[in-house]
């Protein structure tokens, strides 16, 4: 047992994601049977997420000498976030004009799916300031939690000595729950193993045979994205080597890949840049968490190709003042994207309706991809992930919040 243990966790994690494939796909439906050690490594990892991101924010600002560099950091992080997630979108659209995945797709067998009404931009934005932050709290509404956690940063930085012995609370509560999230990490092998068995077992491998050509320019795009966009980041503009970020997001990519949940990531996604990419939490506690909410380059990649895949497979043709319709429309359904399995695939609505698709056809469109959707998300989200991961890094070299040791040793193994 020892061996396993002393084995870097990432391996583990790895190891168990390819057995569980192994044995889902060869269990088929019985694997549901395991499908609740998933499920407690699920609820492990979101146990931590509100107290998590709570903590290490406020820790974050406190650490910070001048409640000013808020902004800066806020405000180029946004930028980077909106840069990106413009790169995915184009990348997904050259792709799946080149590549044509719905051509020939016949939809008429689909059955339609009920969409969910997208939540209007200007209620978003107010939802952002909690009535009462310990609803929030209670229901994880993590960009509420942000604005409140901000809030009470900066409070704290304004009153100075007076309020250092909860500062320092803070520090050792941000200190606790990495400590937390670690303990919790060693579960993941055996989590990552259900949930992927668990996938594997209901839908497949058939899923990439019956989609394959949407799986393909998914997949195909995705890779780019983290070779081209997210690596050209951190290689100049944070003028970092890229090889120790990748090796340094294994973890949280893993997690991301199984869970298909950005915030159910979040613990992972803030102990991966902390421990291995050696970024500081005046960088990650805020970067991050708003990350996990708003960025989200592998789900605008997803929501731009399935558009396409959509008017292809109903014959509609597309122009410029389309392609541009489809960009602006797909960058707000990814910010407004919840970070949970599937979220985006309802969000389709509203950028399939600008392309002049009716309620009927974006009901089959939807109604056609669901059934297959969960393994295409396990990629777009470690997409997400390790875009938040790219721009922290950047932040983090730009504010100097970077420990470059750190960085350099991320996990050779
Ligand atoms: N699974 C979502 C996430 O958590 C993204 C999506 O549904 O596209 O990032």
């Amino acid at each position: 047992m020892s061996f396993w243990f002393d084995m870097v966790l990432w391996k583990r994690i790895l190891i168990a994601l390819v057995l569980g494939a192994l044995v889902g796909g060869l269990a088929g439906e019985s694997i549901q049977s395991i499908a609740w050690i998933g499920e407690l490594f699920v609820r492990l990892i979101k146990m931590l997420i509100v107290p998590l991101v709570f903590v290490t924010l406020v820790s974050g600002v406190v650490s910070m000498d001048d409640p000013k560099r808020l902004g800066s950091i806020g405000g180029r992080a946004i930028a980077l976030y909106m840069i990106t997630t413009v790169a995915a979108i184009t990348i997904g659209l050259v792709l799946a004009v080149l590549i044509h995945p719905g051509a020939g797709i016949d939809l008429s067998g689909a059955t339609p799916a009920e969409l969910q009404a997208p939540i209007a931009l200007k209620d978003r934005l107010l939802a952002i300031v909690p009535v009462n932050p310990f609803a929030a709290f209670a229901q994880a509404d993590l960009l509420a939690i942000i604005f409140f956690a901000l809030l009470t940063g900066t409070g704290l930085l304004l009153i100075g000595e007076k309020g250092k012995i909860l500062a320092d609370a803070f520090q050792a509560g941000s200190d606790l729950m990495l400590s937390i999230t670690g303990i919790v990490m060693e579960f993941a092998p055996f989590g990552v193993f259900a949930l992927i068995a668990v996938v594997m077992g209901t839908n497949g491998p058939q899923t990439f045979i019956y989609l394959f050509f949407l799986a393909l320019v998914v997949v195909l795009g995705c890779a780019l994205q983290i070779v081209l966009t997210q690596a050209f980041l951190v290689k100049f503009l944070a003028r970092l080597p890229v090889m120790p970020f990748l090796r340094g997001a294994r973890e949280a990519q893993l997690v991301a890949f199984s869970t298909s949940s950005s915030s159910a990531t979040l613990p992972a996604t803030l102990s991966a840049a902390e421990h291995n990419l050696g970024i500081q939490p005046a960088v990650a506690s805020s970067v991050l968490p708003l990350g996990a909410t708003i960025n989200m380059d592998g789900t605008a990649l997803y929501v731009g190709v399935v558009t396409i895949f959509a008017a292809q497979a109903f014959g509609i043709p597309l122009d410029l003042t389309d392609y541009i319709l489809i960009g602006l429309t797909t960058t707000l359904v990814s910010v407004g994207t919840a970070s949970v399995p599937s979220a985006s695939l309802f969000l389709l609505a509203a950028v399939l309706e600008t392309i002049g698709m009716s309620p009927e056809q974006t009901a089959l469109v939807v109604g056609f991809i669901l059934p297959f959707d969960r393994i295409l998300d396990m990629t777009r989200t470690v997409v997400n992930i390790t875009g938040d991961l790219s721009v922290a890094t950047v932040v983090a070299k730009w504010e100097k919040e970077i420990d470059e040791d750190t960085y350099r040793a991320a996990p050779t193994e």
